[in-house]
Protein backbone atom coordinates (compact mmCIF):
# COMPACT_ATOMS: atom_id res chain seq x y z
CA UNK A 1 0.00 0.00 0.00
CA UNK A 2 1.36 3.26 -0.95
CA UNK A 3 0.09 5.07 2.10
CA UNK A 4 0.88 8.42 1.18
CA UNK A 5 -0.21 10.53 -2.02
CA UNK A 6 -0.68 14.21 -3.24
CA UNK A 7 -3.34 14.95 -5.97
CA UNK A 8 -4.40 18.17 -7.28
CA UNK A 9 -7.88 19.09 -8.00
CA UNK A 10 -9.65 22.79 -9.63
CA UNK A 11 -12.91 24.30 -8.18
CA UNK A 12 -15.88 24.54 -10.16
CA UNK A 13 -18.01 27.47 -11.26
CA UNK A 14 -21.72 25.83 -11.72
CA UNK A 15 -23.71 27.41 -14.76
CA UNK A 16 -26.89 25.78 -13.89
CA UNK A 17 -26.73 25.44 -10.23
CA UNK A 18 -27.38 23.51 -7.36
CA UNK A 19 -28.93 24.87 -4.36
CA UNK A 20 -31.09 22.44 -1.90
CA UNK A 21 -30.72 19.20 -0.65
CA UNK A 22 -33.53 16.62 -0.81
CA UNK A 23 -30.89 13.99 1.61
CA UNK A 24 -29.09 15.97 4.13
CA UNK A 25 -27.03 13.54 5.47
CA UNK A 26 -25.82 11.87 1.79
CA UNK A 27 -25.46 15.10 0.26
CA UNK A 28 -28.68 14.20 -2.24
CA UNK A 29 -29.45 17.08 -4.38
CA UNK A 30 -33.32 18.41 -5.14
CA UNK A 31 -31.66 18.94 -8.97
CA UNK A 32 -29.25 17.96 -11.17
CA UNK A 33 -26.21 21.10 -12.06
CA UNK A 34 -23.77 21.70 -14.37
CA UNK A 35 -20.52 23.53 -13.94
CA UNK A 36 -17.29 24.99 -15.70
CA UNK A 37 -13.96 23.58 -13.60
CA UNK A 38 -11.44 26.63 -13.32
CA UNK A 39 -7.64 26.78 -13.98
CA UNK A 40 -6.60 29.26 -12.13
CA UNK A 41 -8.26 28.06 -8.75
CA UNK A 42 -7.41 24.72 -7.47
CA UNK A 43 -6.31 22.75 -3.85
CA UNK A 44 -3.37 20.88 -3.54
CA UNK A 45 -3.33 17.89 -1.08
CA UNK A 46 -1.20 15.34 0.61
CA UNK A 47 -2.94 12.44 2.83
CA UNK A 48 0.11 10.38 4.64
CA UNK A 49 -1.83 7.66 6.54
CA UNK A 50 0.47 6.60 9.22
CA UNK A 51 0.21 3.84 12.06
CA UNK A 52 2.17 5.96 14.35
CA UNK A 53 -0.61 8.40 14.26
CA UNK A 54 -2.82 8.51 17.22
CA UNK A 55 -5.58 11.18 15.45
CA UNK A 56 -5.57 12.77 12.59
CA UNK A 57 -3.78 16.02 11.80
CA UNK A 58 -5.20 18.79 9.17
CA UNK A 59 -3.07 21.57 7.95
CA UNK A 60 -4.62 24.18 5.28
CA UNK A 61 -1.36 26.67 3.90
CA UNK A 62 0.76 25.40 6.77
CA UNK A 63 -0.78 26.28 9.55
CA UNK A 64 -2.49 23.07 11.75
CA UNK A 65 -6.42 23.29 11.71
CA UNK A 66 -8.03 23.47 14.97
CA UNK A 67 -11.16 20.89 16.64
CA UNK A 68 -13.76 21.64 14.45
CA UNK A 69 -12.01 21.87 11.32
CA UNK A 70 -10.33 18.65 11.64
CA UNK A 71 -13.21 16.90 13.08
CA UNK A 72 -14.51 17.75 9.46
CA UNK A 73 -11.43 16.36 7.66
CA UNK A 74 -11.62 13.08 10.42
CA UNK A 75 -15.41 12.36 9.36
CA UNK A 76 -14.86 12.49 5.61
CA UNK A 77 -11.92 10.06 5.52
CA UNK A 78 -14.11 7.53 7.80
CA UNK A 79 -16.00 7.49 4.66
CA UNK A 80 -12.37 5.75 2.96
CA UNK A 81 -11.51 3.99 6.19
CA UNK A 82 -14.80 2.19 5.89
CA UNK A 83 -14.33 1.53 2.76
CA UNK A 84 -10.59 -0.08 3.23
CA UNK A 85 -11.44 -1.33 6.62
CA UNK A 86 -9.19 0.31 7.61
CA UNK A 87 -8.36 2.39 11.34
CA UNK A 88 -5.81 4.18 10.18
CA UNK A 89 -5.15 7.78 11.52
CA UNK A 90 -3.85 10.68 8.25
CA UNK A 91 -2.20 13.61 8.08
CA UNK A 92 -3.74 16.10 5.70
CA UNK A 93 -1.69 18.83 4.48
CA UNK A 94 -3.37 21.15 2.09
CA UNK A 95 -2.37 24.23 0.14
CA UNK A 96 -5.21 26.35 -1.39
CA UNK A 97 -3.80 28.43 -4.87
CA UNK A 98 -6.36 30.95 -5.00
CA UNK A 99 -5.21 34.82 -6.08
CA UNK A 100 -4.45 36.61 -3.46
CA UNK A 101 -7.26 39.26 -2.33
CA UNK A 102 -9.56 37.28 -4.22
CA UNK A 103 -11.38 35.64 -1.07
CA UNK A 104 -12.39 32.47 -3.21
CA UNK A 105 -11.55 29.79 -1.02
CA UNK A 106 -13.62 26.40 -1.98
CA UNK A 107 -14.72 23.49 -0.53
CA UNK A 108 -15.43 22.34 -4.27
CA UNK A 109 -11.68 21.82 -5.14
CA UNK A 110 -10.98 20.97 -1.49
CA UNK A 111 -12.85 17.93 -1.09
CA UNK A 112 -12.00 16.50 -4.21
CA UNK A 113 -8.10 16.92 -3.29
CA UNK A 114 -8.74 14.91 -0.63
CA UNK A 115 -11.28 12.19 -1.85
CA UNK A 116 -8.67 11.78 -4.50
CA UNK A 117 -5.71 12.05 -2.44
CA UNK A 118 -7.29 9.65 0.27
CA UNK A 119 -8.19 7.42 -2.96
CA UNK A 120 -4.85 6.58 -3.88
CA UNK A 121 -2.77 6.91 -0.76
CA UNK A 122 -5.33 3.70 0.66
CA UNK A 123 -5.01 1.70 -2.71
CA UNK A 124 -8.05 2.00 -3.05
CA UNK A 125 -8.64 2.20 -6.86
CA UNK A 126 -12.16 3.96 -7.03
CA UNK A 127 -12.97 4.97 -10.44
CA UNK A 128 -13.28 8.59 -10.94
CA UNK A 129 -17.28 8.70 -11.11
CA UNK A 130 -17.47 6.55 -7.65
CA UNK A 131 -14.83 8.97 -6.59
CA UNK A 132 -17.32 11.68 -7.15
CA UNK A 133 -20.09 10.01 -5.25
CA UNK A 134 -17.18 10.33 -1.95
CA UNK A 135 -16.07 13.82 -2.76
CA UNK A 136 -20.21 14.85 -2.39
CA UNK A 137 -19.98 14.03 1.06
CA UNK A 138 -17.69 16.20 1.71
CA UNK A 139 -19.32 19.09 0.06
CA UNK A 140 -21.64 19.14 -2.94
CA UNK A 141 -20.06 21.17 -5.09
CA UNK A 142 -17.28 19.12 -5.01
CA UNK A 143 -18.64 16.25 -6.44
CA UNK A 144 -17.99 17.81 -9.88
CA UNK A 145 -14.69 18.55 -9.15
CA UNK A 146 -13.31 15.72 -10.00
CA UNK A 147 -13.76 16.38 -13.65
CA UNK A 148 -12.75 19.22 -15.72
CA UNK A 149 -14.14 21.35 -18.41
CA UNK A 150 -17.78 21.05 -18.15
CA UNK A 151 -19.27 18.99 -15.70
CA UNK A 152 -22.65 17.48 -15.03
CA UNK A 153 -23.47 16.51 -11.50
CA UNK A 154 -26.38 14.13 -12.50
CA UNK A 155 -29.04 14.09 -9.04
CA UNK A 156 -29.33 9.92 -9.43
CA UNK A 157 -31.95 8.07 -6.85
CA UNK A 158 -29.25 6.90 -4.28
CA UNK A 159 -25.67 7.99 -2.96
CA UNK A 160 -24.53 5.62 -5.07
CA UNK A 161 -26.07 6.55 -8.30
CA UNK A 162 -25.71 10.66 -7.58
CA UNK A 163 -22.06 11.53 -8.81
CA UNK A 164 -20.74 13.43 -11.90
CA UNK A 165 -20.19 12.80 -15.50
CA UNK A 166 -17.95 14.82 -17.86
CA UNK A 167 -19.90 16.17 -20.49
CA UNK A 168 -17.30 18.57 -22.73
CA UNK A 169 -13.60 19.67 -22.40
CA UNK A 170 -14.99 23.18 -22.80
CA UNK A 171 -12.01 23.63 -25.56
CA UNK A 172 -13.52 25.76 -27.46
CA UNK A 173 -13.14 29.49 -26.46
CA UNK A 174 -14.78 29.54 -23.21
CA UNK A 175 -13.14 31.79 -20.32
CA UNK A 176 -14.14 33.25 -17.13
CA UNK A 177 -13.94 36.52 -15.66
CA UNK A 178 -13.44 36.29 -11.80
CA UNK A 179 -14.50 39.96 -10.21
CA UNK A 180 -13.74 39.44 -6.66
CA UNK A 181 -16.27 41.86 -4.82
CA UNK A 182 -15.04 43.35 -1.49
CA UNK A 183 -16.82 41.10 1.42
CA UNK A 184 -18.08 43.01 4.59
CA UNK A 185 -18.82 40.23 6.86
CA UNK A 186 -19.34 36.38 6.31
CA UNK A 187 -22.73 35.84 4.72
CA UNK A 188 -25.52 33.03 5.76
CA UNK A 189 -23.29 29.43 4.85
CA UNK A 190 -24.64 28.29 1.82
CA UNK A 191 -25.52 25.22 3.78
CA UNK A 192 -27.66 26.70 6.19
CA UNK A 193 -28.96 29.33 3.06
CA UNK A 194 -30.18 26.11 0.75
CA UNK A 195 -31.81 24.48 3.74
CA UNK A 196 -34.08 27.75 4.32
CA UNK A 197 -34.74 28.22 0.95
CA UNK A 198 -36.07 24.63 1.07
CA UNK A 199 -37.67 25.11 3.90
CA UNK A 200 -39.71 28.35 3.38
CA UNK A 201 -39.29 29.81 -0.02
CA UNK A 202 -42.73 29.74 -1.73
CA UNK A 203 -40.22 29.89 -5.33
CA UNK A 204 -38.47 27.00 -4.33
CA UNK A 205 -40.77 24.10 -6.06
CA UNK A 206 -41.03 26.41 -9.25
CA UNK A 207 -36.80 26.50 -9.14
CA UNK A 208 -36.33 22.90 -8.70
CA UNK A 209 -38.57 22.75 -12.01
CA UNK A 210 -36.99 25.14 -14.01
CA UNK A 211 -33.67 24.21 -13.41
CA UNK A 212 -34.50 20.56 -14.44
CA UNK A 213 -35.59 22.07 -18.00
CA UNK A 214 -32.32 24.08 -17.90
CA UNK A 215 -29.87 21.54 -17.43
CA UNK A 216 -31.43 19.83 -20.36
CA UNK A 217 -31.31 23.32 -22.80
CA UNK A 218 -27.82 23.52 -21.73
CA UNK A 219 -26.40 20.39 -22.69
CA UNK A 220 -28.18 20.79 -26.04
CA UNK A 221 -26.73 24.35 -26.06
CA UNK A 222 -22.89 23.15 -25.45
CA UNK A 223 -23.52 20.02 -27.58
CA UNK A 224 -24.24 22.85 -30.66
CA UNK A 225 -21.82 24.60 -29.48
CA UNK A 226 -23.96 27.54 -29.00
CA UNK A 227 -21.93 29.94 -27.13
CA UNK A 228 -24.49 32.82 -26.73
CA UNK A 229 -27.22 29.98 -25.56
CA UNK A 230 -24.77 28.70 -23.10
CA UNK A 231 -24.45 32.34 -21.73
CA UNK A 232 -27.91 33.08 -21.84
CA UNK A 233 -29.28 30.13 -19.67
CA UNK A 234 -26.27 30.29 -17.53
CA UNK A 235 -27.33 33.99 -16.47
CA UNK A 236 -30.96 32.98 -16.44
CA UNK A 237 -30.74 30.22 -14.33
CA UNK A 238 -28.19 31.72 -11.62
CA UNK A 239 -31.05 34.56 -11.57
CA UNK A 240 -33.52 32.80 -10.49
CA UNK A 241 -31.80 30.93 -7.96
CA UNK A 242 -30.62 34.07 -6.38
CA UNK A 243 -34.64 34.83 -6.74
CA UNK A 244 -35.44 31.73 -4.34
CA UNK A 245 -33.43 33.32 -1.62
CA UNK A 246 -35.39 36.72 -1.40
CA UNK A 247 -38.94 34.31 -1.44
CA UNK A 248 -37.09 33.01 1.74
CA UNK A 249 -38.05 33.42 5.97
CA UNK A 250 -36.34 35.46 6.74
CA UNK A 251 -34.98 36.61 3.38
CA UNK A 252 -31.39 37.19 2.44
CA UNK A 253 -29.42 38.03 -0.23
CA UNK A 254 -25.45 37.21 -1.19
CA UNK A 255 -25.49 40.45 -3.23
CA UNK A 256 -23.25 43.58 -2.37
CA UNK A 257 -23.49 47.35 -4.31
CA UNK A 258 -20.09 46.20 -6.66
CA UNK A 259 -22.18 42.86 -7.78
CA UNK A 260 -24.55 45.57 -8.90
CA UNK A 261 -22.21 47.45 -10.47
CA UNK A 262 -20.57 44.36 -12.54
CA UNK A 263 -23.73 42.95 -13.53
CA UNK A 264 -24.24 46.15 -15.08
CA UNK A 265 -20.96 46.56 -16.93
CA UNK A 266 -21.19 43.27 -18.29
CA UNK A 267 -24.88 44.11 -19.72
CA UNK A 268 -23.45 47.40 -20.78
CA UNK A 269 -20.61 44.97 -22.86
CA UNK A 270 -23.47 42.65 -24.47
CA UNK A 271 -25.00 46.09 -25.92
CA UNK A 272 -21.33 47.38 -27.04
CA UNK A 273 -21.38 43.44 -29.29
CA UNK A 274 -19.36 41.61 -26.49
CA UNK A 275 -21.58 38.30 -25.69
CA UNK A 276 -20.67 38.17 -21.79
CA UNK A 277 -22.84 36.70 -18.79
CA UNK A 278 -22.79 36.57 -15.35
CA UNK A 279 -23.30 34.66 -12.48
CA UNK A 280 -22.96 34.85 -8.69
CA UNK A 281 -22.91 32.07 -5.71
CA UNK A 282 -23.17 31.96 -1.74
CA UNK A 283 -21.06 35.12 -2.02
CA UNK A 284 -20.89 38.67 -3.46
CA UNK A 285 -18.29 37.82 -6.12
CA UNK A 286 -19.65 37.70 -10.11
CA UNK A 287 -18.42 35.41 -12.23
CA UNK A 288 -18.35 36.66 -16.01
CA UNK A 289 -18.69 33.16 -18.75
CA UNK A 290 -17.05 34.61 -21.91
CA UNK A 291 -15.02 33.97 -24.92
CA UNK A 292 -11.91 33.00 -23.71
CA UNK A 293 -10.43 35.62 -26.43
CA UNK A 294 -12.37 38.23 -25.50
CA UNK A 295 -11.85 38.00 -22.02
CA UNK A 296 -8.64 40.64 -22.44
CA UNK A 297 -11.25 42.96 -23.44
CA UNK A 298 -13.67 42.50 -21.03
CA UNK A 299 -11.66 43.14 -18.15
CA UNK A 300 -10.21 46.00 -19.72
CA UNK A 301 -14.22 47.16 -19.33
CA UNK A 302 -14.44 46.05 -15.88
CA UNK A 303 -10.90 47.71 -14.93
CA UNK A 304 -13.33 50.98 -14.98
CA UNK A 305 -15.10 49.98 -11.97
CA UNK A 306 -12.41 47.69 -10.20
CA UNK A 307 -8.76 47.06 -9.14
CA UNK A 308 -6.75 44.85 -11.14
CA UNK A 309 -6.15 42.19 -8.36
CA UNK A 310 -9.56 41.87 -8.12
CA UNK A 311 -10.19 40.70 -11.61
CA UNK A 312 -9.24 36.98 -12.33
CA UNK A 313 -9.46 35.83 -15.95
CA UNK A 314 -8.87 32.27 -15.94
CA UNK A 315 -9.48 29.14 -18.44
CA UNK A 316 -11.26 26.22 -18.04
CA UNK A 317 -9.07 23.11 -15.88
CA UNK A 318 -8.58 19.69 -15.60
CA UNK A 319 -10.15 16.89 -13.48
CA UNK A 320 -7.91 16.16 -10.49
CA UNK A 321 -4.96 14.35 -10.74
CA UNK A 322 -1.75 13.03 -8.85
CA UNK A 323 1.20 15.35 -8.57
CA UNK A 324 4.55 13.22 -8.29
CA UNK A 325 7.70 14.86 -6.36
C1 LIG B 1 -23.14 25.32 -6.73
N1 LIG B 1 -23.22 26.41 -4.49
O1 LIG B 1 -23.79 24.61 -7.49
C2 LIG B 1 -23.94 26.09 -5.68
C3 LIG B 1 -24.43 27.39 -6.20
C4 LIG B 1 -23.40 27.77 -4.10
C5 LIG B 1 -24.38 28.34 -5.03
O2 LIG B 1 -22.55 24.33 -4.17
O3 LIG B 1 -23.62 21.96 1.82
O4 LIG B 1 -20.38 24.21 -0.37
O5 LIG B 1 -21.22 21.52 1.26
O6 LIG B 1 -23.06 20.63 -0.19
O7 LIG B 1 -21.29 22.67 -2.18
C6 LIG B 1 -22.04 25.80 -2.45
O8 LIG B 1 -22.47 24.84 -1.58
O9 LIG B 1 -22.62 23.07 -0.09
C7 LIG B 1 -22.62 25.46 -3.75
P1 LIG B 1 -22.63 21.71 0.74
P2 LIG B 1 -21.55 23.62 -1.10
O10 LIG B 1 -21.90 25.46 -6.84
Amino acid sequence: MPNKACVRAHTNIALIKYWGKRDETNFLPMNSSLSLTLDKLYTDTMVVFDEALPQDFFYLNGEQQGEKETQKISKFLDLFRAEKKTALRARVESINHVPTAAGLASSASAFAALAGAANLALGLDLDPQRLSTFARRGSGSATRSIYGGFVEWDMGTCSDDSFAVPVDDAGWDIGMVIVAVNQKAKEVSSRIGMKRTVETSPFYPAWVESAKKDILDIKAAIAAKDFIRLGEITEANGMKMHGTMLGAEPPFSYWEPDSIVAIKTAQALRKQGIPCYVTMDAGPNVKVLCRLSQAETIKAAFLEHFTEDKLIITKPGKGIRELTE
